[in-house]
């Protein structure tokens, strides 16, 4: 086993033995044949489509789903791997099929294996073969020769690196893209620009430096009109967020904690608890739902429970009620809640049960809200020793922000306002990350910071009170991950007004990230020019010196001073 795809990577060099995250080696390797077997589905969708115009919605769909459930914390469940394996493998026989009655064949160079696929065929060959898969255990076995290994030993450790750079955006893109299709928004663009580069993958060209570096900043392109969908998803369905108090305290009643990103299940599990004497809570990446006009109308979504994602052990053996997990980060759960969670779409965790949605895409949440109501939920006497916390405020989306432009328009010009601080991305739990915590201990007053991604929670219950002399608040939280899109409207909408460039705004980027979805954000903020972006807490472990030279001389990319966050600061009030 050999993973890097994450900050959190053992020794800051990769995970050999078992993930810090808890993936075992056999669903390395399983993930490892996935990704292999999607670069080989990919490939013949993109040839299907370039020269018999074939387009296959279901092969659309079933790739950026199943390159999600890779990403980092989303499945640890080695037999849903096995089906995926089994359903890229059904889908390719069927697309060359249709290939087939079109009268079309597969160039024979397409097929031509490539060295860093080590002693495998090409995975289009691979797919396409009558390979016996009698299971687990043969797609263990199979899955331990398409790691990164081969790739290194072929092409070196810099451009392996930025291989994984590319698939990792592809990651973080599917992802998002996902999150839209639940939602019914599309771009054939966006599917085509995956497979496409999932193919190139899989081409000599793969070979070449400049190439696949060009193809990791067109990732960051179709990202950013992914996160563009995607924000049009959300706020088309459930309204612009608006800025909305919190509670972080429990209601008496029983209780259902949602967590993970997927606002469209929160909203079919407040439907479906309508009425039912249930309060649901949000958890983790999930507070930014509040904000939204078509989620907040619901009375019993009565408030926010816990922190990020890596204190969920801490926070689901804490709550009383069901917990449905939307979407990563996942952990291993506790035994004193194992019985009561319940994971959903690409998500899993071995032996805990599993909700999928039918035909239509409608999911049947009652093992939840059955088991919601066994368990004893918030009493009466719990309430009242819980102890009181005040309300926190999210809902700053990009139109909320731009409502109040001119008010931050004028601040910047009369120097009520110096600075703006975006401190976006994940949380996560080593100690270098209090880096992020101990920074806003030294912006001046008359500095703002935006936050977005599960990172806020370093900061999120803090008081940062207004910009003195004006009634904007200093701390504005503008939504999950995905939400880097608002943030990037804001910037460019501001270098408009000021007839400059984002870089030379008083705006500094200070990204903390941790799994792929980081990845893709960052490669949107590359492709769009963005220059001096801090990235902390730790340089990803894929990136070789030589690799990330190449950003530096680029972007100025710069390591985050997570050692000294005061000098840190300065700099960044300085422009650099
Ligand atoms: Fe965090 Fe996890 Fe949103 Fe990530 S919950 S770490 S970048 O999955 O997605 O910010
Ligand atoms: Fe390690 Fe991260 Fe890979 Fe998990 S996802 S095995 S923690 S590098």
């Amino acid at each position: 086993m050999l993973c890097y795809q994450c900050e959190q990577t053992k020794g800051g060099t990769g995970c050999t033995e078992i993930g810090v995250c808890g993936k075992t080696p056999e669903v390395a390797a399983l993930q490892d044949l996935l990704v292999y077997s999607l670069k080989g589905l990919a490939s013949l969708a993109h040839i299907a489509r370039t020269t018999a115009g074939i387009e296959d919605p279901a092969v659309n769909s079933f790739v950026n789903g199943a390159i999600f459930s890779t990403l980092t914390n989303v499945n640890f469940a080695d037999d849903r791997f096995v089906e995926f394996v089994t359903e890229s493998r059904r889908l390719h026989a069927c697309l060359a099929e249709k290939l087939k009655a079109a009268g079309v064949a597969v160039p024979a160079d397409a097929t031509a294996p490539q060295p860093w696929f080590g002693g495998m065929p090409h995975p289009l060959a691979w797919n396409g073969s009558p390979v016996a898969l009698g299971g687990v255990g043969d797609m263990i076995e199979v899955g331990g020769q398409t790691g990164i290994a081969p790739r290194q030993e072929a092409l070196g450790a810099t451009l392996a690196g930025l291989q994984e750079l590319l698939v990792y955006g592809l990651k973080g893109l599917a992802a998002y893209a996902h999150h839209a299709e639940a939602l019914g928004h599309k771009d054939p663009a966006v599917y085509a620009y995956v497979q496409e580069a999932l193919h190139f993958l899989c081409t000599p060209a793969a070979a070449d430096l400049g190439k696949v570096l060009e193809h990791s900043f067109r990732a960051g392109a179709v990202n950013f009109r992914v996160m563009e969908m995607l924000s049009q998803a959300h706020t088309g369905t459930f309204g612009h967020p608006v800025p909305t108090p919190v509670s972080l305290n429990p209601v008496a009643g029983k209780a259902i904690l949602v967590t993970g990103h997927d606002l469209h299940d929160l909203d079919m599990l407040l439907q479906q608890t309508e009425g039912k004497g249930i309060n649901v809570y949000t958890h983790g990446e999930m507070l930014p739902a509040h904000g939204y006009p078509g989620l907040k109308k619901y009375p019993h979504l009565a408030g926010h429970f816990g922190g990020a994602w890596y204190r969920q052990k801490i926070d689901f053996a804490a709550f009383p009620g069901a917990i449905a997990v939307t979407t990563n980060c996942v952990l291993d759960p506790l035994e004193s809640y194992r019985d009561s969670m319940w994971t959903i779409n690409e998500t899993g965790v071995s032996g805990v049960p599993h909700i999928r949605a039918d035909a239509s895409g409608h999911k049947d949440f009652g093992p939840i809200i059955q088991r919601a109501l066994e368990l004893p939920g918030y009493t009466e006497a719990a309430v009242a020793k819980a102890p009181k916390k005040k309300d926190v405020t999210v809902g700053f989306g990009h139109n909320a922000v731009l409502s109040v432009a001119p008010a931050v328009i004028d601040a910047i010009q009369t120097g009520k306002l110096e600075h703006i601080f975006l401190v976006g991305g994940c949380d996560g739990s080593e100690p270098q990350r209090k880096y992020y915590s101990k920074l806003h201990s030294h912006m001046p007053q008359n500095t703002m910071v935006l936050t977005l991604g599960c990172g806020k929670f370093r900061i999120f219950d803090q008081d940062f009170g207004n910009l003195p002399g004006t009634n904007i608040p200093r701390l504005l939280d503008m939504g999950q991950c995905n939400d880097a899109y608002s943030a990037l409207v804001v910037a460019t909408e501001l270098a408009k007004v000021f007839k400059t460039d984002v870089n030379s705004l008083p705006l500094s980027l200070d990204i903390s990230w941790f799994e792929q979805k980081a990845v893709a954000v960052l490669l949107t903020l590359l492709h769009l020019g963005v220059r001096n972006i801090r990235l902390g807490p730790r340089l990803p472990a894929f990136l070789t010196p030589e690799a990330i030279q190449v950003l530096v001389d680029k972007f100025n990319l710069i390591p985050a001073n997570v050692a000294d966050p005061g000098a840190d600061l300065k700099m960044m009030m300085k422009g650099k």
